[in-house]
């Protein structure tokens, strides 16, 4: 296992359409799902899509545990959005390829999902809660697209101007 660098915005790897894992998920896959807890946990964070470690996989890991609960990890390989809500809800969000940069954003409150688990069996699930949020944010990286995409042009370059200067600076 190992912990793998986290890709930040602006980055053009971030914008990629990941691929779907053609095949049945193998050990390979399942080392890959590992660096990525490995690397979601150091963050910390509570999920993480592979894109992120610049992997353009159709891949995500999560885990909802509270701080101080038994870990509950969960791997999500080509997962789908079968069906959504109407309602929505706004959860603040953040991304660790987007640090330190919170706002809110509406997604559907429920929504149903398919998708193979780490050992390639298929699942399907309502979600909703954290976990409907989550899966959301992490579905939207899969399509290269970040959270702060959803908000105003004047928020998203706002926020993409702190991360340009930041980005300049640690060069320094
Ligand atoms: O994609 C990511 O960077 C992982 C996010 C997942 C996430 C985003 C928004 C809302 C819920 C989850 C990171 O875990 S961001 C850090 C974080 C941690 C706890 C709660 C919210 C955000
Ligand atoms: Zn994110």
């Amino acid at each position: 296992m190992a912990i793998r660098p986290i890709l930040v915005a602006p980055d053009p790897r971030l914008k990629q359409t990941s691929k779907p894992v053609e095949g049945p998920v193998t050990d390979a896959h399942r080392a890959l799902m590992d660096d990525m807890l490995e690397t979601m946990y150091d963050a910390p964070g509570i999920g993480l899509a592979a894109i992120q470690i610049g992997e353009p996989v159709r891949i995500i890991v999560m885990d909802l545990a509270r701080e101080g609960e038994p870990k509950q990890p969960r791997h999500f390989v080509n997962p789908e959005i079968l069906w959504a809500s109407e309602e929505v809800l706004p959860y603040e969000e953040g991304c660790l390829s987007v640090p330190d940069y919170y706002d809110d954003v509406e997604r559907p409150a429920r929504v149903k999902i398919r998708y193979l688990n780490y050992h390639g069996e298929r699942i399907e699930e309502e979600a909703e809660g954290l976990y409907a949020v989550c899966i959301q944010h992490e579905m939207d990286h899969l399509e290269g697209v970040l959270f702060i995409d959803h908000l105003s042009r004047l928020k998203r370059e706002k926020a993409l101007a702190k991360l340009r200067k930041a980005k300049r600076e640690a060069a320094l």
